[in-house]
């Protein structure tokens, strides 16, 4: 079914020329509409079964796609270009069923495919194929998850699995709920610290604070922490960046002096963020001494561990790095990243039980009755400021059943020895690459030497011309269609390549496909 998988003469994928993805419904059913299958034409069944079977096929070649490594990773275009090769507007009358299946197949021919093994480009990638059929439940099951009146299978795997995320973090009880994505699992935790500082502010709001609040962070953190500041009334002046050493990863002595600083303007100091995995370099921040300083002036501590939360999973790689996890009051953990649930899957658990509810709960009548036949604490939705809640969870609980736990700790074990892996090719390698840092996680930071700067001492003004070349790397990386690799500068260097490995379908292969790739690419540089 699928168009024909070639490779050139160099190992490139060679793009198709024309929408060779072909998914042809019988003749009767061709042209058809909507109006011929379910529900609106009772009779309707078979023909909705051969439509549906017919996008089944057209994922399953997606599926089949995406792990063949003759095939692109992405056929890049430029939007003017890619305007030109989809029809995209919305018609006044229905398109026939075989026009949607063909919508179907085109959509995928021009999407990225960040489960083939060569897409280490964001903390997501790759493509669980149990989670993914979990998703697919998910969607024809298709319900809300705010009451157990209507989902509540999925309200029961909920609770299941955050007792068991729970646990892993250190702590007994507690509450935790699924929010959608890490940055509103973070206002979750700030909104939450401050309902316990000043629990009057649910109902007086800001009058009830005779004060500043100030909130801390490292100079490293994820965007969102900031965001929470700005969002709640604090200002973003008043989420302090606490300086990080050359790892990345917060320094307490200076958190502790911020702190004191803020005390002595008459300040509130009241949430600290630790980060459990920064988005850049992975560094982990020292949770435990953290933890004394947050104890000695009674501020509420939050993990961000959006990224690095996995590694609790892991008895190898859990200590140090989440040593004294358990003593902070809110952990934030993404299945969605290192433990490759499909997107989205985020998790904010609290220390606390009862906060949540006390925090957020407004009682609407029309979902939250107190009179039900069941027991109305599984009404979840109470629990969070949205409404409509995406059922987040089957996929996750089928996969982690697939995986048991031991699966999981195998995976997380297995993306790190990879990541070393390739941390020991570009030591060895060390003419044409240059480490950034020793990576705590799965984040490889180097910069590619092409041969005109190779023998040269490494040096701020090399730094600038090996950032600059970065760019164009990865804009040929995207029009070869071969690899995809992020880069990004930071606050102490240029552009430098981040590579990431949080996909169970990367191999030792891949990375070593990698470095000579890049080197292909940007030799003549
Ligand atoms: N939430 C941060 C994700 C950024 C990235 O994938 O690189």
């Amino acid at each position: 079914m699928t168009g024909s998988g070639q490779t050139s003469a160099t190992g490139s994928p060679v793009k198709s020329k024309n929408p060779d993805y072909k998914y042809p419904l019988s003749a009767q059913t061709a042209k058809l509409t909507y109006q011929d299958i379910l529900p609106l034409n009772e009779e309707g069944y078979p023909v909705t079964k051969e439509f549906l079977q017919r996008v089944v096929d057209v994922l399953m070649d997606w599926v089949k796609d995406t792990h063949d490594r003759s095939r692109p990773v992405l056929e890049f275009h430029h939007p003017d270009e890619m305007w030109r090769l989809i029809d995209l507007e919305i018609p006044d009358q229905p398109v026939t069923l075989q026009k949607l299946i063909d919508d179907c197949a085109l959509t995928l021919k021009y999407q990225v495919k960040t489960g083939h093994p060569r897409f280490m480009n964001q903390l997501s990638c790759g493509l669980d194929l149990v989670s993914m059929a979990g998703e697919w439940l998910t969607a024809t099951a298709n319900t809300n998850m705010f009451t157990y009146e209507i989902a509540p299978v999925f309200i029961l795997m909920e609770t299941v699995v955050m007792k068991k995320m729970r646990e892993l973090i250190g702590w007994d009880g507690g509450d935790s709920i699924l929010a959608p994505g890490g940055s509103i699992s973070n206002l979750y935790a700030f909104l939450a610290a401050r309902h316990k500082m000043f629990p009057q502010y649910k109902e007086k709001g800001l009058t009830s604070i005779k004060g500043q609040l100030v909130m801390y962070t490292s100079d490293q953190c994820h965007y969102s922490i900031k965001s929470c500041a700005a969002v709640c009334g604090l200002g973003t002046d008043n989420c302090i960046m606490v300086p990080s050493d050359e790892r990345g990863r917060m320094i307490p002595q200076e958190l502790e002096r911020l702190v004191r600083e803020a005390k002595l303007r008459g300040d509130i100091p009241f949430f600290v963020n630790a980060t459990a995995g920064t988005t850049v370099l992975g560094a982990f921040d020292p949770i435990d001494q953290i933890a004394d300083i947050c104890e000695k002036y009674g501020i509420w501590l939050h993990i961000d561990a959006a990224w690095g939360g996995g590694l609790l999973l892991s008895k190898k790689h859990r200590h140090p790095k989440f040593t004294g996890v358990e003593r902070a009051q809110s952990v934030t953990w993404n299945p969605h990243k290192l433990m490759g649930a499909l997107l989205q899957c985020s998790t904010i658990h609290f220390k606390e039980d009862g906060l949540l509810i006390s925090c957020n709960q407004m009682s609407a009548e029309y979902l939250f009755m107190t009179d039900k036949l069941y027991d109305i604490r599984y009404d979840t939705g109470d629990k969070v400021i949205q409404c409509g809640r995406h059922n987040d969870i089957f996929k996750l609980w089928l996969q982690w059943r697939a995986k048991g736990t031991e699966g999981f700790e195998k995976l997380i074990d297995r993306l790190m020895e990879l990541a070393e892996y390739m941390v020991n090719q570009i030591k060895a390698q060390s003419d044409k690459y240059y480490l950034i840092l020793e990576p705590e996680l799965v984040n490889v930071s180097f910069w590619y030497i092409p041969p005109r700067l190779r023998g040269i001492p490494h040096s701020p003004s090399k730094e600038q011309d090996l950032g600059k070349i970065c760019p164009i790397i990865k804009g040929r990386m995207m029009q070869a269609g071969t690899l995809m690799v992020g880069y990004q500068p930071d606050d102490r260097r240029p552009n430098f390549f981040r590579n990431i490995i949080s996909s169970a379908a990367v191999t030792e292969g891949d990375i070593d496909f990698l470095l000579a790739e890049i080197d292909r690419l940007g030799n003549d540089l």
